[in-house]
């Protein structure tokens, strides 16, 4: 068992060589659930697996699930607004510990997205399967087709549809897109991002979320990020990936947030839209970090769940 002096040892050694954090048969920090914007009902889910002594993978999957299936949540899943043709298309991604990953894009007509990412990880030779042939899949593999379109978001879109303006501006659709990342007893590390991307979008248009380095990375040596807000910034610049290198390289989870987003607002037009960051490390220590003010996330750990508001570049 790690006693508390070596692990302080690890812990400041970790600053300068962060693959030295957290070696195997050390003692990992407390279970720890974050996720993208208010989410405690879908860390509810994730920590409940975690406290009966499962895999931060089962973990991340079981919460993410849990805004997919909710009508409500118009970002996500079931109930996501369509892209201009009326087409809810979902995308998503899961990552392990072992640095295994499964995505799919452009999928229609299935409820949980997430958990047919992670049937292509682990009963596919891939890792992304997209449209029609991610929907054969996700059919081969026993998931039910459904209609996700509910009738609140079928008329949104007919009110869109009057004047058909395409301008994403932070905060005008719901951003809900969910994130998230775990930590469980063994100290091991997976993440899950889900969407229905940006409301209204071009048909056959995919975001960052099921994209693995922009939406989603884990290094179980190092750590693991998440990214939501306007996908096409988040792709340009490999964001997730670039968070947990900036972490490799000795940056804390906050310090790499901010600079993976001012990577962003140095050379792309940010002033209109909303890209935030989520990420922690081996340490389980949390940052986030947004380009407007208003980015929320949620934070399980102890028995204590927190919605906060990350800082910003925008923001006071
Ligand atoms: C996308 N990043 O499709 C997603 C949208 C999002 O909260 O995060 N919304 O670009």
């Amino acid at each position: 068992m790690l006693n508390r002096r070596r692990f302080l040892t690890l812990s400041s050694l970790s600053g300068l060589f962060p693959s030295l954090a957290f070696q195997p048969g050390s003692v990992a920090p407390a279970p720890l659930v974050i996720s993208t914007w208010k989410q405690p009902k879908a860390n509810a889910a994730a920590q409940a697996v975690l406290d009966r002594g499962g895999r931060a993978l089962e973990a991340v999957e079981a919460g993410v699930r849990i805004p997919e299936a909710d009508p409500n949540d118009t970002s996500v899943g079931y109930g996501g607004l369509p892209d201009r043709d009326g087409r809810v298309t979902l995308d998503a991604c899961i990552m392990d510990e072992k640095g295994n990953a499964g995505s799919v894009t452009y999928l229609e007509k299935i409820m949980h997205p997430i958990s047919v990412a992670r049937a292509v990880m682990e009963k596919s030779p891939h890792v992304m399967l997209s449209g029609e042939g991610a929907l054969a899949f996700a059919l081969a593999q026993g998931f039910k087709k459904e209609n996700l379109l509910t009738k609140s978001s079928e008329a949104a879109w007919r009110e869109w549809l009057k004047t058909a303006k395409y301008k994403p501006i932070i905060n005008i659709e719901r951003h809900d897109t969910i994130g998230m990342l775990a930590m469980d007893s063994k100290g091991d590390l997976s993440g899950a991002c889900t969407t229905s991307g940006l409301a209204y979008k071009m048909n056959g248009r995919v975001g960052d979320s099921p994209i693995i380095g922009a939406g989603l990375f884990v290094d179980n040596e190092i750590g693991g990020a998440c990214a939501t807000g306007l996908g096409e910034l988040v792709m340009r610049t490999c964001g997730s990936f670039l968070v947990v290198e900036l972490m490799r390289q000795g940056r804390s989870p906050q310090q790499a947030c901010e600079e993976a987003a001012l990577r962003i607002v140095k050379k792309q037009d940010y002033k209109e839209v909303q890209v935030g960051f989520l990420a922690t490390n081996r340490q389980g220590e949390v940052g986030a970090y947004s380009i407007q003010p208003g980015f929320s996330y949620t934070v399980s750990r102890g028995g204590k769940t927190e919605v906060l508001e990350a800082k910003s570049f925008l923001g006071k």
